[in-house]
């Protein structure tokens, strides 16, 4: 199984330590195209120069997307990033899409996401950071099921 996780990069990295658990729960599961995404090493300035820039950076990543057969975002922190890889992922219309959101936070989630829950291909879970692996553990569970 092909995951792609999404979390913020220049949105902010504020929850990198919980991006990490995410991706090492995920790769209990199958393998993720994004494990950078919960890299202390990569700031909020996300750059390499190395890379060849962000043109780069997104067609590889709409390339990864294409091939996942799974999303999982985790969209406390909002970032321009995350809801557009989420609203591709809905426009290619084969992917389960879990998003992640700890209401702790204090945050209120966008509309364009809670409202994109339909219960079944999109599913929007409201969590709270000590619970992570279990609320996947669950979606996986379920996953397997279907
Ligand atoms: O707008 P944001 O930067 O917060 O968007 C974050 C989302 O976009 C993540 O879920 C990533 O999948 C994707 N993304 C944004 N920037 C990068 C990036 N920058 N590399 C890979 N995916 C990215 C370069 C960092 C480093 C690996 C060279």
């Amino acid at each position: 199984m092909k995951v792609y996780f999404c979390g913020s990069i220049r949105g902010g990295r504020d929850d990198v330590h919980i991006y990490r658990r995410i991706v090492q729960k995920l790769q209990s599961y199958g393998s993720v195209l994004t494990e950078h995404v919960g890299s202390t090493e990569i700031s909020e300035r996300g750059e390499d120069a190395a890379s060849g820039g962000d043109r780069i950076i997104h067609d590889r990543d709409v390339d990864w997307l294409q091939q996942s057969d799974v999303v999982v975002a985790e969209v406390t922190n909002p970032s321009l990033g995350v809801g557009y890889e989420l609203g591709r992922a809905v426009a290619m219309e084969t992917k389960n899409i879990l998003c992640l959101f700890r209401p702790s936070s204090g945050r209120r989630l966008s509309a364009m996401i809670r409202g994109a829950d339909d219960g079944d291909q999109f599913v929007v879970k409201d969590y709270r950071e000590e619970e992570v692996e279990n609320i996947l553990e669950e979606f996986f569970i379920h996953l397997k099921r279907t």
